[in-house]
């Protein structure tokens, strides 16, 4: 028999789980279940780079696991935990470290980014060695992520090159996985920027349980343009496109479908259809979000740490080796 190829990707449990997430990530994640071995983390230790208050972000974790199994990714085929359950992800970051160069990590766009917004401290400098730590230390050939995560696979896969030409041939050089559309989600009020979990501003993202009215209103203020046909272009009107690609994706049916049937409709009568298109595509995920229990999610937690413990713990050996530990 051959061997599955392995995925891995994570998610920071940072609140305010939204539909780009889902569409640019989980729902990959789902799929992938069928033909590979699939890796799956809440990676905690990421989150604690961007000041956060520790009670709270305790019960972050919880729900951030809850939304994953909820988007359908399942514990009996998939490994689902905590990455700090599992330290050989913090060791090999260490290992790693001592070949990444600290210019490159400086000029990372999402360390610019945060470090302006949030201060500077050496975790939010090495976030992205730590993270591609998470994907090499299981040797894996894929990451489904969004695509504002480009700069830090290109990072982890310079590192895996310098490793194995430095070291031994250690590690396979891993691919990003994207969707073909909604690799990037966009703000519903700000077309130009992605749909983001930290923006303040709570109506330019549809959370995985709004409800149906919760969609609606959102839907309805999302900003547009000043024009009254419905037409798939990004250039001219970014703010449709965006409905489009959502409408597209939550009902199944193809942009230049809806295009025909909506183009003289209106701006009004088409964001009503794609609200409803959003709430009932999203409906199972929302009904299996309020029945997963605190103590079920901790369990499954509990059941894929101890396996990836081990797991990590075989991965580790080689690569001690090849660095002349162990
Ligand atoms: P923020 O939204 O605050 O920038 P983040 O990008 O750090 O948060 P994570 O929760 O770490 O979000 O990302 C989880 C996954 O969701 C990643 O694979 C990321 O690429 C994807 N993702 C996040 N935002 C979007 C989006 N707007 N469109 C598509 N995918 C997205
Ligand atoms: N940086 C990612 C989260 C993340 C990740 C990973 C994604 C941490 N480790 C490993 C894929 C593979 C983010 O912010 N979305």
């Amino acid at each position: 028999m051959t061997e599955r190829k392995r995925v891995f990707s994570g998610v920071q449990p940072t609140g305010n789980v939204h539909i780009g997430n889902y569409i640019g990530a989980f729902r990959n994640w789902v799929s992938m279940q069928e033909d590979f071995d699939c890796i799956y983390n809440v990676v905690d230790l990421h989150a604690m780079t961007t000041p956060y208050d520790p009670a709270a972000f305790r019960s972050e974790r919880i729900n951030m696991a809850r939304s994953v199994l909820a988007s359908g990714v399942d514990a009996e085929r998939s490994l689902l935990y905590f990455q700090s359950d599992v330290p050989h992800h913090a060791e090999l970051a260490w290992i790693l470290s001592t070949i990444t160069g600290i210019g490159q990590l400086e000029r990372m766009t999402q360390y610019k980014e945060k470090s302006d917004r949030a201060g500077q401290n050496l975790g939010l400098l090495s976030y992205p060695v730590l993270m591609a730590a998470d994907i090499l230390l299981y040797k894996v050939h894929a990451v489904p992520v969004g695509d504002d995560q480009t700069q830090h696979l290109e990072l982890t896969r310079d590192v895996a090159e310098r490793f194995n030409h430095r070291f031994t041939e250690v590690f396979p050089i891993p691919e990003r996985i994207t969707p073909e559309i909604g690799a990037r989600v966009m703000s519903l009020q700000d077309p130009f920027s992605k749909m983001s979990k930290s923006d303040p501003n709570e109506k330019s993202r549809i959370l995985l349980d709004d409800a149906p009215e919760a969609i609606l209103k959102k839907v309805k203020s999302a900003v547009t343009d000043s024009d009254r046909y419905v037409r798939y272009d990004w250039e001219e009107k970014a703010g449709i496109s965006n409905l489009l690609e959502l409408f597209s994706i939550f009902s199944g049916r193809s942009i230049e479908s809806l295009v025909e049937e909506y183009h003289e409709a209106g701006y009004g009568a088409f964001k009503i259809a794609a609200a409803e298109a959003i709430a009932e595509g999203l409906a199972p995920v929302r009904e299996r979000m309020g029945s997963i229990e605190d103590g079920d999610v901790m369990k499954i937690m509990a059941a894929g740490a101890e396996v990836a413990r081990e797991k990590a713990e075989q991965e580790m050996i080689s690569i001690r080796a090849a660095v002349g530990l162990g």
